[in-house]
């Protein structure tokens, strides 16, 4: 028995995927993603750090409010939950392992299923985070991050940390230590927090301003139990505007930046940002990273995206290389997500049910990123895409423009060389010129 496949492959007939260039017909095969090849500096597999999300393609069932499951596993069979957890494993290690993926995220409740017994959740966690250590060691897969799903349960479906009743929050933060404590174990690079209820449906029954200060205390409790217990990974916010609850406090990136320097907790957090939460936001994905990159506190990404018809997260994998590429600009001249990565947070469609579906999704979408970040590599080496940009602001680099950005120059100074030097000449914006060279390298 290979301790990577476990004791039954899963996804029999399907081989190790390879990347075979562009014009290969292979469906199973990548045309860009190159782990190896160098794209400014660095690896591929470097700038992107692929991960697999446990949720969507391990317990996702393919059901919609319409419907139940459409997505039978055959790692789903047993009768005992310690062994349904190991299959799921086994699964899981052998998709990544065959597709390439080198790291995985969770939640608690996708590794092995809980019951309503602390303690007995605690036992569960630590039997799987067991067994996962040998996985990671076998395959050299690593943990992205670990999170607690504090939203599934009935008990909290008035929030977690912000419910109003203390008892739920308490809940909460068992399953929170449960979840870092593996992260630790597993060493998981970052452990993050998204927002799942932490929000309101109506505003009449909420007090806003003391259930915010009630996340802040529970963020600074964890990260102080994380760091004592030796964790020095990354804590990460992931905004999201709304969904499940009508509006999300971590609404987006500009809101959790100021809700993080708010209340001191800037230098143990920073943002796992996701493509659909931006659509939802009413933001491209490109002005949420680099709200984040500017400040600082670029972290990790989930991939995905939305429909553009459709006003809720939907999952899709990515597949729009322009989108990407303009976000991998931002990416490259940010240096990287350091030890954050790119997980991919999207299912496959209620109607896709071959074993293989899940390797065309996986594919497709890193893919589109290796494309993007090949794209985007070319245009910052090879286009005017840097200078003219630079270009737009020379009037700062000099001159009366470089004293008011070095502090130099007052309202009546502006004022007077307003005065002095008439109507401002025109100046094009050339946007399509921009977006022609995104296109030309594409
Ligand atoms: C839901 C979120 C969730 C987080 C992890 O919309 O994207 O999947 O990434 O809790
Ligand atoms: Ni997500
Ligand atoms: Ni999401």
């Amino acid at each position: 028995m290979s301790i990577i496949t476990g004791d039954k492959a899963f996804f029999k007939g399907i081989g190790q995927v390879q990347f075979e260039g562009r014009e290969s017909k292979n469906p199973l095969a990548f045309r860009w993603y190159e782990a190896d090849r160098v794209v400014a500096g660095k690896p591929m597999k470097d700038w992107l750090r692929f991960a697999c999300a446990y949720w969507h393609s391990f317990n996702g069932d393919g059901s919609d409010p319409f419907g139940g499951r459409t997505h039978f596993f055959p790692w789903d069979q047993s009768a005992d939950p310690l062994q349904r957890a190991k299959d799921k494993m086994d699964a899981a290690f052998e998709f990544m392992t065959k597709i390439n993926l080198p790291f995985y995220c969770f939640h608690d409740v996708d590794l092995i299923e809980h019951t309503n017994d602390i303690q007995e959740n605690e036992k569960r966690m630590s039997f799987i985070t067991d067994y996962a250590k040998q996985k990671q060691a076998a395959s050299g897969i690593e943990l992205l991050w670990g999170t607690a799903n504090l939203f599934s349960h009935v008990r909290y479906m008035n929030g977690a940390a912000t419910n109003p009743d203390f008892h739920v929050l308490t809940h909460g933060a068992a399953q929170v230590k449960a979840a870092l404590d593996a992260t630790i174990k597993l060493g998981g690079s970052n452990y993050v927090f998204w927002g799942g209820r932490e929000g309101y449906m109506s505003l009449l029954n909420t007090d806003m301003k003391r259930e915010q200060e009630h996340l802040a205390k529970f963020l600074h409790v964890a990260k102080d139990y994380g760091r004592a217990q030796g964790f020095t990974g990354t804590f990460l916010i992931e905004p999201k505007p709304c969904e499940p609850t009508k509006h999300q406090y971590d609404y987006d990136a500009a809101t959790v930046i100021g809700f993080l320097e708010h209340f001191g907790l800037q230098n143990d957090f920073k943002l796992n940002l996701e493509v659909n939460h931006a659509t939802l936001a009413g933001h491209t994905f490109q002005h949420e990273v680099q709200v984040a990159a500017q400040a600082g506190l670029l972290g990790s990404m989930d991939a995905n995206r939305g429909d553009y018809q459709n006003g809720w997260d939907t999952d899709q994998f990515p597949t729009s290389v322009n989108e990407l590429a303009e976000t991998m600009l931002i990416l490259l001249e940010a240096g990287g997500l350091n030890k954050g990565g790119i997980n991919f947070d999207a299912k496959i469609r209620r109607n896709s049910t071959d074993p293989e579906d899940l390797f065309y999704a996986h594919i497709g979408g890193m893919d589109t990123f290796a494309r993007a970040l090949i794209v985007a590599d070319a245009v910052l080496q090879q286009s005017d895409y840097k200078k003219l940009r630079q270009q737009r602001y020379q009037s700062f680099d000099s001159g009366a423009g470089a004293d008011f950005e070095a502090g130099k120059l007052d309202l009546v100074a502006l004022r007077d060389y307003a005065v002095a030097n008439g109507e401002p000449a025109m100046i094009s914006g050339k946007q399509e010129l921009y977006e022609n060279i995104i296109n030309q390298y594409i």
